[in-house]
């Protein structure tokens, strides 16, 4: 059963619920998902599937074991750039290399977002918020090199503004055996509105890619200033 929707009007995460709602259509009991606290949680009520709501940042180890124990399932993770990036970390490390037949989704939107703006792991230096008033003094952290240095076999980066795309990559990230990785730039219009930034620097990987390639377009964008935005599948083997 589905229930009310709270997310803002106009969210972007919209796009993500759209797409996985296409994937799974007429198919819902073939698959299991597992979610982190967050915004990004939310689609795990507005999807008719069986799942587990998880604790945050636990999303990974929770849809492991429901792989386990009934193999037969398309699992499907869903998590915030908060959850996965810092109080999921170390289980996303190990996941690469496990490499068990699920997707994990990231709802990257560079802040915790229920929470009302803190920055994350991902959000850029310089970002004023009630929780770094000075501006964010680290460098963000490039989830995608992270993937490709950790062994990961299935490298993403998709975008919300491109939803056609999104549910392509989203589509074989699913079909693919072993886990895989789907980083979605999901800008919060409320607390980090990056939407103008991505339009305009966002450009289509258009063929498949070796390893060395992979890891310099994954550099071409570090989440800081400079430099065009790869949207497709960085890595596939
Ligand atoms: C262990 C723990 N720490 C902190 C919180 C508070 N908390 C709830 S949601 C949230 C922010 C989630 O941010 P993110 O994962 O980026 O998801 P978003 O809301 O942006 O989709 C936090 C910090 C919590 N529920 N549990
Ligand atoms: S706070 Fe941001 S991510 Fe959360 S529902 Fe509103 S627009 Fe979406």
């Amino acid at each position: 059963m589905t229930t009310q929707i709270t997310w803002c009007p106009g969210c972007t995460n919209f796009a993500i619920l759209n797409a996985v709602k296409n994937i799974i259509k007429g198919k819902e009991k073939e698959f299991a998902i597992t979610t982190g606290i967050g915004c990004h949680g939310k689609i795990y009520d507005y999807l008719d599937t069986s799942g587990v709501y998880c604790l945050h940042g636990r999303t990974l180890p929770v849809a492991f074991g429901i792989k386990m124990a009934r193999p037969e399932l398309k699992v499907m993770a869903f998590s915030g750039d908060g959850d996965i990036y810092a109080e999921g970390i170390s289980h996303l490390i190990h996941m690469f290399r496990y490499d068990a037949d699920l997707t994990l989704v990231v709802h990257d939107n560079r802040v915790f977002s229920l929470t009302t703006g803190q920055p994350t792991p991902t959000t850029e230096k310089g970002f004023k918020s009630k929780a770094s008033p000075q501006g964010v003094k680290e460098k963000p952290l490039n989830p995608i090199k992270l993937a490709l240095a950790s062994g990961c076999k299935f490298v993403a980066r998709a975008s919300t503004l491109h939803p056609q795309q999104l549910q392509e990559i989203l589509e074989r990230a699913v079909e693919h055996k072993g886990f895989s990785f789907v980083e979605i730039l999901q800008p919060c219009i409320i607390f980090h509105n990056d939407s103008e930034m991505i339009k305009k620097k966002a450009y289509k990987i258009e063929k498949k890619l070796p390893y060395k390639e992979a890891w310099e377009k994954a550099c071409e964008w570090d989440y800081d200033d400079g430099g065009k935005i790869p949207i497709g599948i960085f890595y596939e083997v």
